[in-house]
């Protein structure tokens, strides 16, 4: 009898767990839109269409994201396969930083905390006093750049899962 409650018990567990897993991979399936391409937790999309850093923001928003922030070096090398996957080549896009609010506080759109860095060297350098906006694949060695924000740039999306 006991025998009989303990396989009855494996048999609920193993039942559990395989349900478990499948609606995971279910919702792992489902969880980014279509174009969309799922890393660590978010959805990024590549819009090519070059608009100012603002109504490349607003485009974002209109599909419930946020320019993309970035929040380590892998990340940063999936958002830049990103763009070489739709573009072949890593051009120039935005992404969500800006110090507009105030010189020198970089802040994300998306309201993360701005907790790493890939600045080029000497920038970013606010040049003619009037650089605000984050771009990314700058220079030879495609990291950061702050430049005007009402230049047009392609951009990144993100939104969480
Ligand atoms: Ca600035
Ligand atoms: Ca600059």
């Amino acid at each position: 009898m006991k025998t009989l409650a303990v396989s009855a018990l494996v048999c609920a567990l193993i039942a559990l767990t395989r349900a478990a897993v499948k609606s995971l991979l279910v919702k792992r399936a489902a969880s980014c839109p279509p174009r969309w391409s799922e890393y660590n937790g978010r959805c990024f999309s590549y819009i090519p269409r070059a608009m100012t850093w603002a109504k490349a923001e607003k485009n974002c928003l209109s599909m419930n994201a946020n320019l993309a922030s970035v929040h380590n070096l892998e990340e940063y090398h999936e958002i830049q396969r990103v763009i070489m996957t739709t573009s072949y080549e890593y051009k120039e896009s935005w992404l969500g930083g800006s110090d507009a609010q105030e010189e020198g506080v970089w802040l994300w759109s998306d309201g993360s905390r701005f907790d790493y860095l890939n600045w080029c060297p000497g920038q970013p350098d606010n040049r003619y006093g009037g650089q605000n906006c984050l771009q990314m694949n700058f220079g030879g060695e495609k990291c950061w750049d702050d430049t005007a924000c009402n230049i047009r740039r392609p951009f990144v999306c993100a939104k969480k899962i």
